[in-house]
């Protein structure tokens, strides 16, 4: 009878360790989020220095922006580029220094535009342009079409691949055009790393 309870206390232990290792693994699941062969989207922090211009332009190259602590997205100053009537259209924006990235990985590149009378040329948007580690572009494009008129802060984004190769990557304000336009809250963030079935 003894040898009974015995047995019976033992299978009783082995059910719960095993409730609790298997429950311990249900919990690591979640934990990792992945559901499935599916991972899922995480979004990092912003990996560009001074994204919204409240310390002027550093991190930036932009020689025809200035800040303009009046109208801005959030915080206290944006970028802002005025193009009057009368000389030779080219583009006129800038770009980040050097962000580090990562080669073959999703990234999401997001910012807010705003605009007063945009005309002629190409209008405005935000741009990428990949690197490799001798400097060479390996991609480059703008993430919308041209933005052009008058409006308030309007958000544009794009998730985007980065090429094999890539070791950094510079965030561009392009612009092409007369009139006024303000850049703010400039992002670039990592998302999921690729897989082999994308
Ligand atoms: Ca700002």
């Amino acid at each position: 009878m003894e040898k009974t309870k015995g047995l019976l206390l033992f299978w009783a232990c082995c059910f719960f360790l095993f409730g609790m290792v298997t429950g311990e693994e249900l919990r690591l699941d979640i934990e990792t989020g992945k559901e499935g062969k599916n991972e899922t989207v995480k979004e990092g922090k912003n990996l560009v220095i001074n994204p919204g211009f409240e310390n002027g332009i550093r991190g930036w190259y932009q020689p025809k922006g200035k800040i303009d602590t009046e109208e801005f997205h959030s915080g206290s100053a944006s970028l802002k580029i005025d193009i009057p009537e009368g000389i030779q259209l080219e583009w006129f924006g800038g770009y980040t220094d050097d962000i580090p990235v990562e080669p073959n990985t999703k990234y999401k590149i997001s910012g807010w535009i705003q605009g007063r009378d945009i005309h002629g040329g190409r209008g405005a948007s935000i741009s990428y342009g990949f690197y490799d580690k001798e400097k060479k572009v390996l991609s480059y494009a703008h993430i919308s079409e041209g933005l052009f008129g008058t409006f308030q802060w309007k958000k544009i984004e794009s998730v985007i691949q980065s090429p094999s190769g890539a070791v950094c990557v510079k965030i561009g304000t392009p612009y092409m055009a007369y009139g006024t336009v303000w850049f703010d809250d400039i992002s670039l963030t990592k998302e999921e790393k690729f897989s082999a079935q994308d």
